[in-house]
C-alpha cells in the first residue's frame, strides 16, 4: 500500500459529546499522523459541496442541517494505506450495526449522528482534501514513531 493522506472530520456530536480526544486518540494510537487539524463552523455552501454525491436523496437536508449545526473538527490523516484504514477504524455508517472495536461501533448508536466522516477512496481523499485545506495547511514532518509504527 501507498503512504496517503484521508479527509476525515470530527461531526458535530463528536465535538458537542466531548468525544473529540477520543476519536483523535485512537487515530494517534493506530501509529497515523496528523498533517491539518482545525475547527470549522461549516457554513452551508462547503457543507453541500462536501456531501454533493448525496444531493437529492431524502436525508441531504437533514444530514446538511445537522452537519452546520456546531463545529467539527477537520483532519488530514498520513498513514501507509490511510484511506481504508480509516474507513475500517470508523465502522458502518449506523452506529447500531457497526462493528465493537470501531469509532461508531463503540461510541454511538445513531445512524445519522454518526460522530465521524471518513474519505471512502482515493479519488474522495483528493477531492476532499483540496475542499477543506489549502496546501499550506498541510504539514509535512517525519514523526520519530515511523521506524515502529511500520516494519
Ligand atoms: P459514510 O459516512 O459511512 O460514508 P454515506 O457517505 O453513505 O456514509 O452517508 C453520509 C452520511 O449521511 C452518513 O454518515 C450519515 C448520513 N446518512 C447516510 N445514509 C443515511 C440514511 N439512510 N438515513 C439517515 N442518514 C443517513
Ligand atoms: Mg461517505
Amino acid at each position: 500500500a501507498a503512504f496517503e493522506t484521508t479527509l476525515l472530520i470530527a461531526k458535530p456530536d463528536a465535538v458537542q459529546r466531548g468525544l473529540v480526544g477520543e476519536i483523535v486518540g485512537r487515530l494517534e494510537r493506530k501509529g497515523l499522523q496528523l498533517a491539518g487539524m482545525k475547527l470549522v463552523h461549516v457554513p452551508r455552501k462547503l457543507a453541500e459541496q462536501h456531501y454533493a454525491e448525496h444531493a437529492g436523496k431524502g436525508f441531504f437536508d437533514g444530514l446538511i442541517a445537522f452537519f452546520t449545526s456546531a463545529p467539527v473538527v477537520v483532519m488530514a490523516v498520513r498513514g501507509v494505506g490511510s484511506i481504508a484504514v480509516c474507513r475500517t477504524l470508523i465502522g458502518a455508517t449506523n452506529g447500531r450495526l457497526a462493528a465493537p472495536g470501531t469509532i461508531r461501533g463503540d461510541l454511538g448508536l445513531s445512524g445519522g449522528h454518526n460522530l465521524i466522516h471518513g474519505s471512502d477512496s482515493p479519488e474522495s481523499a483528493e477531492r476532499e482534501l483540496s475542499l477543506w485545506f489549502d496546501d499550506a495547511e498541510l504539514i509535512d514532518y517525519t514523526s520519530s514513531s515511523q521506524g515502529d509504527v511500520y516494519d
